[in-house]
């Protein structure tokens, strides 16, 4: 139990740090499913022999089999915890609810931070529909097991989605989006299906708004995929003197054309369950201020005088640091004191920086949407795609290294479209054509961008010193979506004029021309790898639309 450091707010909770089972660490992949009666609803075809990459389906009957082979008697001995939670403001007719049975206080206790939850939710709802949602950790508490901090089953873990039903079952994790099913689970992939049939988007997105030093403010959404950067830029201190930044959302956006034709998003969740190290004062300021009081930090290290950390921040003198292992007296050396996918669940409204709408029901209008991943060579700073059409086509090609997030080995760079290969609800194919379709004669269409803060130099040395320094590519992009004249034609999208990114006050000027480099052999090279992948993960699944735009990219790459 961590100290609390606010003994002046009265209703102040404790912090909390739990520390997880070794094997519980991370969502896990491999044992998420989709279940319709059709494999085609819910995967794209692949190729013969190919592995699909884009999602994973089990059919309803022999997942129901499973499931009755796993759940009977599992949560015996436990205590039994029904939550009614609204996924956006309670009573909001974009809100949707859910009702989550789990077996797991520390799940209780996230989603409690992590949604609206109470008796007033079941007030509104009525007898209205819900998502039914079953979490259970998988292992009776028999005597035997009763000294166990963390039970669970991973060799029986599954998350079972039933988008028909609108149900979810999870079983044998207790970690984060295997079991706070309000988050990835219903935010993203029951409500994307939901999104599919009443013509809206349920995305894996930052919502932030910015305001000029004139005082003009805009609101963007961004896509990047897990662990690379959407709670670091939702929450920004811009280093551009008069810029501010407020926020939204850090992971999941709701968004939808509103009848003037504009494009609004709400954040359906109402707490932060962010990347734990790396932040610090000097990265993450108001992620720092946000989680001080009630947060439940999961797989951080602690200190000896009831402190959290973990590797970015200081090593305080004269206490002693017990791991995520619960090593005590941790060293530095070849083990990590904080797992790298430690997370920190702490409120929204304890971040100093929302914004006054981040719960109006009618959402903020979006001017711009970003795609980024972690991109150590070829891919610039930032690119803004020629029209929505190729937009769709830059999302459809996001590529990121892994991560700790979920069970990937290594820094592999893979794809992962839309920053979403691990949440869609549906065939990837038909989720393309529902974004292709969300252009309409009459729709304010937002600019899409792509960014990369991560490029390496020959040393592995990030170019771009990123965070704070972010907002200098922000200020670009709002002056695109006012239509100045600050950008050149590239092959692969508009770019920056020389100049047009103001670099003014940074320590170290970074090197543009690396930063800006776009090596014609690795993009046709990555034309290449892309009718690969659309070839063997999409097959007839694939819009023609977004095949053209591969097509048109590789013609202006060969005549550059
Ligand atoms: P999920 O919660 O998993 O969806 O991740 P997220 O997209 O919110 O990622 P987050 O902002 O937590 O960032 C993950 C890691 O990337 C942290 O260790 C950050 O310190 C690091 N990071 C974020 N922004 C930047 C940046 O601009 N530059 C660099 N070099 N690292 C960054
Ligand atoms: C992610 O992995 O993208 C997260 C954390 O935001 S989890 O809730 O575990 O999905
Ligand atoms: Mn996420």
């Amino acid at each position: 139990m961590l100290k609390n450091k606010d003994s002046n707010h009265l209703l102040s909770l404790l912090s909390f740090t739990v520390r997880t089972d070794p094997r519980d660490v991370a969502r896990v992949e491999s044992k998420t499913f989709i279940c319709t009666e059709e494999k085609r609803e819910s995967v794209p075809q692949t190729k013969e022999g190919i592995k699909g990459k884009l999602g994973q389906w089990m059919s309803v009957t022999e997942m129901n089999e499973r499931l009755a082979e796993q759940f009977p008697g599992c949560m015996k001995g436990r205590t039994m915890y029904m939550m009614c939670f609204s996924m956006g403001p309670v009573g909001s007719p974009v809100s949707k609810i859910g009702i989550q049975v789990t077996d797991f206080a520390y799940v209780v206790c996230c989603m409690r931070i992590m949604t609206r939850m109470g008796s007033h939710v079941l007030k509104v709802l009525g007898d209205g529909d819900f998502v039914k949602c079953l979490h259970s950790v998988g292992v009776p508490n028999t005597e035997s097991e009763l000294q166990c901090a963390w039970p669970c089953n991973p060799e029986k873990t599954v998350i079972a989605h039933f988008p028909h039903d609108r149900e979810i079952k999870s079983f044998g994790s207790g970690y984060g989006g295997n079991s706070l099913l309000g988050k990835k689970c219903f935010a993203l992939r029951i409500a994307s299906t939901i999104g599919r049939d009443e013509g809206w988007l349920a995305e894996h997105m930052l919502i932030m708004g910015l305001t000029s030093p004139t005082g003009e403010k805009r609101y963007i959404t961004g896509a990047f995929p897990s662990a690379c950067g959407k709670t670091n830029l939702a929450m920004i201190t811009p280093t551009l003197p008069g810029w501010k930044v407020e926020c939204v959302g850090d992971d999941i956006a709701w968004m939808w054309f509103d009848e003037e034709g504009q494009l609004r998003a709400i954040n359906p969740e109402s707490g932060f369950f962010g990347v734990a190290p790396g932040s610090s004062y000097l990265t993450n300021p108001i992620a720092m201020k946000t989680f001080q009081k009630d947060t439940v930090f999961t797989n951080t290290a602690e200190t000896s005088d009831g402190d959290f950390w973990w590797e970015g921040l200081d090593l305080p003198e004269g206490v002693s640091i017990t791991s995520w292992r619960g090593e005590k007296d941790w060293k530095p050396g070849n083990s990590k004191a904080a797992h790298p996918n430690s997370r920190f669940c702490a409120p929204s409204d304890h971040c100093p920086i929302m914004d006054k709408d981040w719960e109006n029901p009618k959402g903020v209008p979006i001017s711009a949407i970003l795609f980024g991943g972690r991109r150590p060579e070829g891919v610039p700073l930032v690119y803004e795609s020629f029209n929505w059409n190729h937009g769709v086509f830059v999302a459809s090609s996001l590529s990121s290294e892994a991560t700790a997030a979920a069970e990937h080995k290594g820094k592999v760079v893979m794809r992962d479209p839309f920053a979403m290969r691990p949440f869609f609800g549906y065939n990837f194919g038909k989720y393309m054509e529902h974004w292709l379709n969300m252009q309409k004669p009459g729709r304010k269409m937002p600019k899409i961008f792509h960014v990369n803060w991560f490029r390496v130099d020959e040393d592995e040395k990030f170019l771009w010193p990123g965070f704070g320094e972010n907002g200098r590519v922000l200020e670009w992009v709002l002056k695109r979506c006012k239509n100045e004249d600050v950008a050149d034609v590239s092959p692969i999208g508009y770019i920056p004029k020389a100049d047009a990114i103001n670099v003014e006050g940074l320590s170290k000027p970074p090197e543009m021309d690396k930063l800006f480099n776009i090596p014609k052999d690795y993009w046709l090279e990555e034309c290449k790898s892309l009718h690969q992948f659309y070839d063997e993960q999409l097959g007839e699944d694939l819009p023609t639309a977004v095949l053209d735009e591969l097509n048109a990219l590789e013609e202006r790459l060969k005549a550059a």
